[in-house]
């Protein structure tokens, strides 16, 4: 015997998501879209690379080549054709990067260093780990993040 189905009960499609800065220029964001059926997620983060297309929820985290705003859309689609869409425009800072120099160097966590000895906390790039203040340790994050991307080249 089946069980019946409701027909009524089809959830809308909508497509959502929200994302989180990381370290660096690292984005992770979560799928958070509705919807009976979806069958495919185009992601698109923006950066001018093609679309990632997944048969699955997922969370994808992407890393930015520099700082910067970008428009990241995802687009769901269901089973029946229909496509949903949502963008986000996301401001990509430098964590770390207290002179603002565009990238991460030995020279931002002496910086970092300073402000921390200094008791200057109003630089929020200067904040790496995000609580809100700037100390030691934010420093001591970015020379670990210097030394290990001097380690994989
Ligand atoms: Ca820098
Ligand atoms: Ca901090």
């Amino acid at each position: 015997m089946r069980t019946p189905r409701t027909e009524l009960a089809t959830l809308p499609l909508n497509a959502f998501f929200s994302y989180k800065l990381g370290f660096g220029t690292d984005v992770s964001f979560t799928d958070l879209s509705l919807g009976d059926n979806i069958t495919e997620w185009r992601w698109n983060f923006g950066d001018g690379t093609p679309d990632e297309i997944c048969n699955a929820s997922t969370n994808p985290t992407c890393m930015y080549d520099r700082a910067g705003v970008y428009n990241a859309t995802l687009t769901v689609v269901n089973g029946t054709g229909g496509m949903s869409t949502h963008s986000e425009l996301i401001d990509v800072p430098i964590k770390g990067d207290a002179n603002h120099d565009g990238k991460l160097s030995a020279a931002d966590a002496v910086l970092i260093l300073q402000m921390a000895a200094c008791g200057i906390n109003s630089d929020p790039a200067a904040d790496v780990n995000s609580d809100r203040a700037v100390t030691s340790l934010d420093a001591l994050m970015v020379s670990q993040a210097v030394m290990k991307g001097a380690n994989d080249e």
